[in-house]
């Protein structure tokens, strides 16, 4: 039995496999994530130079992914067995579908003279992946192969992006290699990938309505991310003297201290909530003007936040977003070329009546950013032990560089970031998985980031029920060099279910208290570092020190579980 032992080198040269992976090379994939399979795509991949981020779990290396292709511009890849593996990709492909994040899946499917027949964990693929994603094939014939692969990048990256899955039978990887009979010399992995101009005129509508309303307001969606408009939104905004809020998604879209930021207005909106007292700016606006916002139920509070009686301009890429849930003058395009163009008429107009309003905008504005920090000053500040998630928010907030990135795991992890951190240039990215909200998603999401970004330090938030999906990726961080730091909250409880639930019904299931468990301890099992703080002076020189580190760390915080962020239905108000 010494032959499954023995590695005397690559034997099959020149396959489907390497066609597969010298079309992801043409088009500037340099790595993707994986776990080895299908093993002829991966062995033939890491022969021509692609690197392989070896995931522990799909789930995981679907956020990853996801992450990975939000801050780089760039689709993901991400490599998956047939069966129970492709499974476990399908809510990270949820996630992205919803947010628009272009994802590539490669996933092996089982021999195709094998199918139909009962073979080993043969699935339906082309069903499992056909709600959660923008397009799914199955390639059968060699010839045609860099074509699918081609069609899976054009895919993702044109429109609205979005991820797709691409089946590769094992036995099609191993046939000699062919190229596609017509030749291709594009490169074309990036996103956007065209940037359609809205209807001209209705963009010059849709300026007129601006400069001539009493009392504008922008909101931006996480599409402004995707389409890197950050930078043509804040001159447009501050062109137009308009006020400019975000969703949750949309954090960092604009730099949170620049006079016309609103920061975040959404689902936030109770005590301490940091939009709480500029929330008029959106309830009394008579122009409404979204970008890149699919107007969902978190970033428009229920569809409660947005009045009824403004008139609405919406820039959107996808035309079905537009006019969803409001009635709007429908801008169809890329954000940053709308706004582009949207400046120049500006450029043409008389103004002076916005840039009058300038100033009582801007005092508004300092108002109320200021109500909101002394209403949070006492749990920001907080010296209580356990510790309050705010505090560390705090911390965090005073060390946070523009050129960091922050990821949040769904959950409180979410709203504190949202509302207790601040943007400090326009495109700094706040990365939270909103678009399925999974528990667990965030510390791969960060890994993700690391793994394509070199500038900044990665921050993540994270509570102990949703850490707990991932645990294993620490090793993965060790493995692979990823240095993240991660920042649990340690409730010891399922804090959002067990306080819905109260808030809801009255009483809570049995099953949102843990056990108590030593999650620094597993941190310096897997070999990355692991603290746990118990006072609230510990957590500077915790993140200090995590900052200087080589590698990833986890700070464990010891924290109440009487602390709710400042969610707009567990308010008096509210309800
Ligand atoms: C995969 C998944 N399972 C379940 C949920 C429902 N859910 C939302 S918040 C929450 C509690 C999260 O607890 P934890 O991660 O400890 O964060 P905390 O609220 O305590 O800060 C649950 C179970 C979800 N969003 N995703
Ligand atoms: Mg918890």
């Amino acid at each position: 039995m010494t032959k499954p032992l023995r590695t005397p080198g690559l034997n099959k040269h020149d396959t489907i496999g390497h066609t597969v992976a010298r079309t992801l090379k043409k088009h500037g994939i340099t790595q993707f994530f994986g776990q080895s399979l299908p093993s002829m795509f991966v062995l033939a991949a890491e022969e021509l130079g692609l690197k392989q981020i070896a995931y522990r779990t799909e789930n995981a290396g679907g956020c990853m992914a996801d992450a990975a292709a939000r801050v780089s511009g760039k689709p993901s890849v991400i490599t998956a067995q047939n069966g129970p593996a492709a499974a476990l990709l399908v809510a990270p492909l949820a996630e992205a579908l919803k947010a628009s994040i272009p994802i590539i899946a490669l996933v092996q499917d089982v021999a195709r003279d094998q199918t139909d027949k009962n073979a080993f964990q043969d699935l339906d693929h082309m069903g499992l992946f056909k709600p959660v994603t923008k397009w799914v094939r199955r390639v059968d014939v060699a010839s045609r192969v860099e074509d699918y692969v081609e069609q899976a990048i054009i895919a993702a990256c044109s429109g609205r992006p979005g991820p797709v899955a691409l089946m590769l039978p094992a036995d099609l990887l191993n046939e000699p290699a062919m190229p596609s009979s017509m030749p291709r010399p594009s490169s074309l992995g990036f996103f956007p990938l065209d940037r359609p101009t809205p209807d001209v005129q209705a963009l010059e509508q849709a300026v007129d309505l601006l400069v001539s309303a009493k009392a504008p307001v922008i909101i931006a969606g996480g599409g402004v991310h995707i389409s890197g408009a950050a930078e043509a939104l804040s001159l447009f905004a501050d062109a137009l003297s308009i006020p400019v809020g975000t969703t949750n998604m949309g954090k960092g879209a604009v730099d949170e201290t620049s006079e016309l930021s609103l920061g975040v207005i959404a689902n936030c909106m109770g005590p301490n909530g940091s939009g709480r007292h500029l929330k008029d700016f959106v309830t009394e606006a008579d122009v409404v003007f979204l970008i890149g916002n699919r107007t969902n139920q978190n970033g428009t509070d229920s569809w409660t936040l947005y009045p009824r009686n403004a008139q609405y301009i919406h820039l959107d890429i996808d035309g079905q977003e537009v006019g969803r849930n409001y009635d709007a003058l429908r801008l169809v395009g890329d954000a940053k070329r709308g706004l582009e163009v949207m400046l120049k008429i500006a450029m043409h107009k008389q103004i002076s009546a916005r840039s009058a309003q300038r100033a009582a905008i801007v005092g508004r504005i300092v108002s109320g950013k200021k109500k909101h920090l002394e209403e949070s000053a006492s749990v920001r500040l907080s010296a209580e032990t356990p510790i309050r998630p705010e505090r560390i928010m705090q911390e965090l907030n005073a060390l946070l560089a523009p050129q960091d990135t922050v990821v949040a795991d769904a959950s409180y992890s979410t709203l504190w970031v949202t509302n207790y951190l601040t943007a400090r240039k326009a495109g700094q990215r706040f990365i939270t998985p909103r678009g399925l909200a999974g528990l667990g998603w965030g510390m791969p999401m960060a890994m993700g980031v690391r793994a394509v970004q070199e500038a900044g330090h990665v921050f993540c938030l994270v509570g102990d029920g949703g850490f707990g999906h991932v645990w294993s990726e620490m090793e993965t961080c060790r493995r692979m060099g990823i240095k993240v730091i991660v920042l649990l909250i340690n409730n010891g409880i399922l804090g959002y279910q067990k306080h819905a639930e109260n808030v809801k019904f009255g009483a809570h299931t049995s099953a949102v208290h843990f056990a108590s468990v030593d999650h620094a301890a597993i941190a310096r099992a897997c070999g990355i570092h692991g603290q746990r703080v118990t006072l609230p002076d510990e957590i500077a020189p915790a993140l200090k020190n995590a900052m200087t580190a080589e590698s990833a760390t986890l700070i464990e915080v010891m924290c109440t579980e009487n602390a709710f962020p400042p969610i707009t239905f567990y308010t008096p108000e509210a309800n």
